[in-house]
């Protein structure tokens, strides 16, 4: 079991002899004495093999990556060495093993960086095909439309996953701003399929277009870069959930940064016109006491180009990302970003009231969805409905809580989907998926 590579020769006798007085001890003191070999013996004497124990290499945690993050870097290790070890090995390895004994070369680069690439290949980034087009294409829209305001929206999803709610959420920009142009970013809609879903709109003479993403070039000079590099290097842990939602919080930042713009969720009905909005990001909530605003809420953005609360988000992003945890990269990051630049100079934007683009939060969405019940409640539906229009510029309806729930006739969104529709005949929809 012990085996003794080298001898320092000045000692050989007094070793030989030390050793063999091992033989008379208990096994309890044959640790201790090993301890004392060694010290005895200084560094560079014995190597020790204990064969089928100590594999693991005792490398630091910091080397990792993941590191840059800080508050979490131990969590998201366990995590990124749990999804490699699934991968190759189901069964045979518990977390606790894991905690216990690190092994940086069990940490996956090359296979989660693989995995990593596919599934950006799907999202239709930063390939071949897309290099140069995006940027073209884009440049060649804005020169050639004569747009009164820039609208973006992004679809990194399925085809087959829009349904007639992200198609009414295009006509509401339209509606109330008949002159912009709208930039799609999508890995699905740009394409034949794509084109005719978004065909009637270009007979009615609206600007749009639908262009595949290319991360390199939209992410370029700035954080996000940086972050993008790594994770397509496998270096990010992506998270359990899909990294089509995440990159979406990180290229609506992305592109308003490089563009300037408004950039608005498929879930998003506007209701008049944001023209008089510039710089401004919208509150989801106020907190009762103090009044002031408890959360924000990234689903509506107006920003400038190259603006410098972008450029924090964005940092924020690539500094802090954490795929698991929802909401973080979105509405809580933009939440942390502007509690902590607040009151400082050169921050020029201004945080507008849930009523703005919010005016329901997500706990009560779906009561819009209800038609009047009896005499109280149609009395109250009305002066939603009426206080709605007065003030609110835009409506999030939180998919995540209304996507299947059916419009009912005469309910609040009923109404709104009658003011805000240009194909009102084809599109009064149920919403159902
Ligand atoms: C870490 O684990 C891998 C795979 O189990 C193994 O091949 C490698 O030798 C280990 N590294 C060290 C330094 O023990
Ligand atoms: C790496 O993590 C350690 C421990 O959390 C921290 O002290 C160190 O500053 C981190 N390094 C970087 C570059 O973030
Ligand atoms: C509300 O927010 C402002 C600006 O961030 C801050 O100065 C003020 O102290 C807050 N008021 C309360 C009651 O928290
Ligand atoms: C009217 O309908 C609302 C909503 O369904 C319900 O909460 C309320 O109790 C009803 N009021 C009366 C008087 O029936
Ligand atoms: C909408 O439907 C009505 C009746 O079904 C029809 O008369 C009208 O022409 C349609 N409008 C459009 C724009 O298709
Ligand atoms: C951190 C974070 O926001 N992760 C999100 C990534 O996207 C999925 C949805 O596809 C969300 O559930 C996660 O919360």
């Amino acid at each position: 079991m012990l085996k003794m590579i080298k001898h320092h020769p000045n000692f050989q006798h007094t070793k030989t002899s030390f050793f063999g007085f091992l033989f008379l001890l208990p096994t309890s003191l044959f640790a201790l004495s090993i301890i004392l070999l060694l010290a005895f013996n200084g560094f560079s004497v014995y190597y020790i093999y204990l064969p089928g124990y100590l594999k693991s290499s005792p490398e630091p945690i910091k080397l990792l990556p993941e590191n840059l993050s800080g508050e979490k870097t131990v969590t998201k290790l366990v995590s990124s060495v749990m999804y490699a070890v699934k991968e190759e090995n189901p069964s045979a390895v518990s977390k606790t093993q894991l905690v216990q004994k690190p092994n940086i070369s069990m940490v996956p680069r090359p296979k989660q960086g693989r995995s990593t690439r596919q599934i950006l290949r799907t999202l239709g980034g930063s390939g071949t095909k897309a290099k140069g087009v995006f940027a073209s294409k884009v440049k060649a829209f804005f020169q050639n439309s004569k747009c009164k305001s820039r609208f973006f929206m992004t679809w990194i999803s399925s085809i087959e996953a829009l349904s007639d709610r992200e198609l009414l959420a295009i006509e509401s920009v339209f509606k109330s701003h008949p002159k912009a142009c709208l930039v799609i970013v999508s890995n699905s809609l740009d394409s034949k399929q794509g084109n005719g879903l978004l065909k009637p709109f270009l007979d009615l003479g609206f600007k749009l277009i639908s262009v595949h993403p290319d991360f390199d070039y939209i992410f370029k000079n700035t954080y996000a870069e940086t972050w993008f590099d790594r994770l397509k290097k496998g270096n990010v842990d992506p998270g359990e959930v899909s990294l089509g939602q995440n990159l979406s919080n990180l290229l609506r930042l992305a592109l308003l940064y490089k563009y300037g713009g408004i950039y608005i969720d498929t879930d998003v009905l506007v209701l008049k016109s944001f023209d008089r909005l510039r710089n401004v990001i919208s509150a989801q909530s106020i907190d009762p006491g103090t009044k002031n605003w408890s959360r924000l809420n990234n689903a509506v953005l107006i920003f400038d180009e190259n603006h410098p609360l972008l450029f924090k988000f964005i940092q924020e992003f690539a500094l802090t990302f954490d795929g698991n945890r929802w909401g973080h990269n979105g509405p809580y990051l933009v939440s942390r970003v502007v509690a902590r630049v607040s009151g400082r100079p050169g921050f020029n934007f201004k945080v507008l009231p849930p009523s703005a683009f919010y005016p329901v939060d997500w706990t009560r969405i779906r009561s819009l969805f209800q038609g009047p019940k009896n005499h109280s409640h149609s009395n109250w539906l009305n002066a939603k409905l009426k206080q709605i229009r007065r003030q609110s510029y835009a409506i999030h309806l939180w998919n995540r809580q209304s996507k299947k729930v059916e419009v009912e006739e005469g309910s609040i969104i009923d109404h709104i989907i009658s003011d805000r529709c240009v194909f009102c005949n084809t599109s009064k929809p149920s919403f159902k998926v």
